[in-house]
Formats: C-alpha cells, structure tokens, sequence
C-alpha cells in the first residue's frame, strides 16, 4: 500500500533488524540489549527536561571516582541506565563513569556475553543553566580468551574490539547516533509517541570544516604544537575559523558531525594526559568520528587503537574532520 510519500517511521530496533545482515554484529539479541539503552535514554530524557520542576538540579554533595562533584541528575541517569541494562539477560558486565569498579550482572551467568560502558551524563556541570548535555555508550562483548572472573581483563579492550557506539544528546531536541561499524545513523525521539524515529542515515563528516572546539583557557597549558594550531587557526591564511565550545562532549562532537571541524582536549597541566575517558568517551566517539569518515587521535595514534591500561584511563582527544585533524598533527608532534 502506498504511503503517499510520507517518510516511513523506523525506530532503532527497526532499523538495526531490517539491515541485520549489513550490521556485522546485530541480532535480535543485540537489538534488544539496544532497546535497553534506549528506553534508559528516554526515562534521562524525561527527567532532564523537568529538572527545575522536580528536585533533580544541583549538587548530591559526593564526589565520585573521578574527583568532581555528582549532580543529582549523574546519578538518577547513572541508576536508570543500570536498572534498564541489568534484567536484559544478556548483558555481562556494566561499567559506568559514576561508579568505581564495574558491575558484573550475575544473573546472566554465561548468556551475559555483552559489556557495556557509558557516561550516563556527560557535561553535567551544564544542567543547571539549561546547556545540552548527553549519554555516551560503548558495546564490547565477553571476550572468550579471558575468564569471566577477571573483569578488568574483560574490559580493558581497545576500541577496535567495540561492536557498537552511540551517543544520545538532550538538546533542542533528544538524539540518538550509534554505529554498529556500518555508518553512522541518527534518530530523534519523537515525543508524542515516545519512540526514536529515523531521521538521518549513513551521516558522513564534511572532509573539512569551518570550527575549531577547544577551550581556550587553558591556553598557557596547551603543548606548543597545539599553540601553534590554535595561531595558524586563528591566521588569514586558514581562512575564517570560528571557536565553538559547548563545555559538553556530546553537544560539541554533535556539531562536528555534523558540520565537519576539530574538537581538541590536548593534555594540559591540571590533566597531562587529558581529561577525557578512554573506555567511554575517547573510544565510542573515534569510533563514529571514523565511521562518518572523520578521525579521532591522541595526537601519536589512533583512539581506537591504544590499549587501555585502566578502567577510568584519560586520554588527550583531538578528533573531527580529516583536514583539521592533520593540520593539527603537522604542528603538533608529542
Ligand atoms: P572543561 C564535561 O565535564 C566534560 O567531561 C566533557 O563533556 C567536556 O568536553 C569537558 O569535560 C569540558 O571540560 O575543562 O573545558 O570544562
């Protein structure tokens, strides 16, 4: 039956079975631990845009593992992930940003065979003044080489190993991009019927593009090479860059895929090897930047192939389009 021409409706789990055999990893097991993060993301989504009328803005007044201070909204999104993800029956491992060691799901037991890492919420330092902010997640899966029992070993994987990565960011609107190593594809929840619903596929990185992302602050920390791009950036001769800087990962890698450009987080010295995570931030963006055709580098090799050495390891992030990134790597040699 003809639909008239209006845009078919296909939701994530849609999309991941009608192009199961393009998705080297999808099956109807992997679309149902997707609808897990989905259906986490919508309850974060419901909570983020009430904060102000129920008690979710602020402070808990913990600190967590990674030294800064838990927003309420941290840790309802940090639980809902973990209660959406943990009666899947098939996830193994979670690890989280908020909590200090991974959690094994036990009741899984050997059908837990996926492991899944996030940021629940990332840039959460921006909720109290409204600025988008998002989930950042990461799929590996149980490595057979490696006994259950040693979960860091399980966990500690390159990027190469992920078989999925995604982002959702709670802006204007609430979207979702994930790649299972087939493009990159993007839906927005649609609120009326509280689903995702397809609105981009195979998104591709402009090979070049008119922004740099980085903040500037600390430019008397930044390495030389990284001084020296931000000057020439800045010179005649690049041609009009313009500065964005969001302060939130999601929000500012959102854009570069879109818009094409470079988001730098270059060592500094309050964090000398960077401030952002390897497991769960570094790792799930590389992995769409490259899918979408873009880059992702810590300035001496790939994102996606350094081998973590720990679960809350930071790394330096340059990433975005192919033109920028290596025109910051010619000034900028560790
Ligand atoms: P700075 C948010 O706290 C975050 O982890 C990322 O989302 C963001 O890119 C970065 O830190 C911002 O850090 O030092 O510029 O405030």
């Amino acid at each position: 039956m003809s639909t008239g021409g209006a845009r078919p409706i296909v939701t994530v789990q849609q999309h991941i079975l009608e192009h199961q055999r393009q998705f080297p990893h999808a099956s109807g097991e992997f679309s149902w631990l997707l609808s897990g993060i989905t259906l986490a993301t919508k309850i974060i989504a419901a909570q983020v845009q009430r904060a102000g009328i129920v008690d979710v803005l602020g402070a808990t007044g913990e600190v967590n593992v990674q030294g800064e201070v838990v927003q309420k909204l941290d840790t309802l999104a940090n639980e809902t992930i973990h209660r959406c993800l943990g009666y899947r029956g098939n996830v193994g491992i979670v690890v989280s940003e908020e909590d200090d060691e991974p959690r094994v799901i036990h009741e899984a037991g050997d059908k837990g065979k996926y492991i899944v890492l996030f940021d629940p919420l990332d840039g959460s330092s921006n909720i109290d003044v409204n600025v988008s902010i998002g989930t950042i997640f990461s799929i590996l899966r149980v490595r057979d080489d490696v006994p259950r029992s040693e979960v860091i070993n399980q966990v500690l994987q390159p990027g190469l190993e992920q078989l999925a990565a995604g982002y959702v960011v709670y802006g204007s609107s609430v979207v979702m991009a994930y790649t299972t190593g087939a493009g990159v594809h993007m839906f927005t929840l649609d609120p009326s019927i509280g689903a995702f619903v397809l609105t981009r596929e195979y998104v591709t990185m402009p090979l070049k593009g008119k922004t740099y992302s980085i903040n500037e602050a600390y430019w008397h920390t930044f390495p030389k090479g990284i001084q020296g791009f931000l000057e020439w950036a800045k010179s005649e001769e690049a041609g009009g860059y313009s500065l964005r800087y969001v302060g939130s990962l999601v929000a500012d890698f959102h854009r570069t895929l879109l818009k094409g450009g470079v988001f730098l987080y270059p060592p500094t010295r309050k964090d000398p090897k960077g401030k952002l995570r390897l497991l769960y931030e570094a790792n799930p963006m590389a992995m769409l930047a490259e899918q979408a055709g873009g880059m992702a580098t810590d300035g001496t090799r790939r994102i996606l192939e350094k081998p973590p050495q720990a679960l809350h390891e930071r790394t330096p992030l340059i990433l975005g389009s192919r033109s920028e990134v290596e025109k910051v790597l010619s000034f900028w040699k560790p």
